[in-house]
């Protein structure tokens, strides 16, 4: 008895879902509550029914038969409810179409040549510990590299991560060895705001680790991501440069394609604008994600993204892309 009336409810539920009119509801009702239907044959059968099987399953059905009543008025309730509002598309009105902004364009499109190199996208927070923006990155308490990247630091004992690399040591924790991630993200500095540096910026930090992965592996990475991201002719270079997690280090510097490399106020008439920063992942660094440095070896990079949209859209000034200027950001229509 009771998974006959079980059964009931639940395709009593089925038909009420697929009911989009009071005409269908008041059809269901009728079906299921009306004179003729199971609950009331069943209903009816209770007269026959021995005293004892009556005590058991008299208040069973009747509660079934509310059950089925209140579900059935809750649907049409509902329905009642619902505003059914027409619009006159013959109107010609004017439709304020938004665009997606270029830094979300190119985040997407590097994040995209990595998958398609085997990278998993991972994302840590932007609120920080010292331990992971920092000292498991290398960078003790009173280390002059701390100076490098002015930090905002929180009340609670938290900050700002400056950098991106902090997804470093967490994917090393939850992943691993072998390991190939990106992690896009905003990055915070207290800075001096001029035409290519802000305070609140993206980066996307990439790593690999497997036996044998050498400089070679990382350049062809860099490589591929900026032939894609500019589908023609760009000038780079690489310079030494330093941070305490990789060990070379390197930088890369895009000739600035606002003046073409000539020296203008983006560039601070250097011609050049620093792009990435990258190197072979320091052993420190790999024993502190728990992996053995003896067996694996890895490199890692962070690509300015804010700076990258920059570049690729011809943006004079980074200011503009925080800024909010809907009237600025439309003209890029993408
Ligand atoms: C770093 O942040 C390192 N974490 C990068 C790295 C990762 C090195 C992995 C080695 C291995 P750096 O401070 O140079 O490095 O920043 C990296 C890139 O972020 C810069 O090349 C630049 O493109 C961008 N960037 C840095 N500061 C700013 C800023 N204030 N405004 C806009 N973009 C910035």
């Amino acid at each position: 008895m009771e998974e006959k009336l079980n059964k009931i409810k639940s395709d009593l539920i089925k038909e009420l879902d697929g009911a989009s009119k009071e005409a269908d509801v008041l059809n269901v009702k009728s079906n299921y509550v009306g004179k003729k239907s199971e609950i009331q044959e069943i209903l009816a059968s209770l007269k026959d029914m021995s005293v004892e099987d009556k005590r058991k399953y008299g208040s069973l059905i009747n509660n079934t038969k509310k059950e089925l009543e209140e579900l059935i008025n809750k649907k049409l309730e509902e329905l009642e409810n619902k505003v059914n509002v027409t619009f006159d598309d013959t109107l010609n009105y004017d439709v304020n179409v938004g665009s997606l902004h270029p830094v979300t364009v190119v985040a997407k499109e590097v994040t995209d040549i990595l998958k398609r190199m085997g990278f998993t996208v991972v994302s840590g927070p932007e609120m920080e510990s010292e331990y992971y923006n920092f000292e498991a990155l290398n960078i003790p308490k009173d280390h002059p590299a701390r100076d490098m990247q002015d930090t905002y630091y929180l009340d609670n004992g938290m900050l700002l991560r400056t950098q991106t690399s902090d997804n470093q040591i967490h994917a090393m924790e939850n992943y691993g060895a072998p390991l190939r991630i990106c992690a896009p993200g905003r990055t915070f500095r207290n800075e001096d705001l001029d035409a290519n540096h802000e305070n609140t910026f993206f980066q996307i930090e990439g790593m690999v680790i497997d036996k044998g992965v050498s400089i070679e592996n990382l350049m062809y990475v860099m490589q591929c991501v900026l032939s894609e991201v500019f589908k023609s002719d760009i000038k780079v270079r690489l310079r030494p440069g330093f941070f305490p997690f990789t060990e070379p280090s390197y930088e890369m510097d895009i000739s600035c394609v606002i003046c073409g490399g000539k020296g203008c106020p983006t560039c601070k008439n250097a011609g050049w604008i620093e792009l990435i920063g990258c190197g072979m992942v320091h052993p420190n660094v790999l024993r502190a994600g728990g992996i053995d440095p003896d067996i694996y070896t890895g490199f890692a990079f962070g690509i300015g993204l804010t700076r990258l949209a920059m570049m690729k859209y011809k943006i004079n000034d980074i200011r503009y892309l925080n800024s909010g200027d809907i009237r600025y950001l439309k003209q890029f229509n993408i």
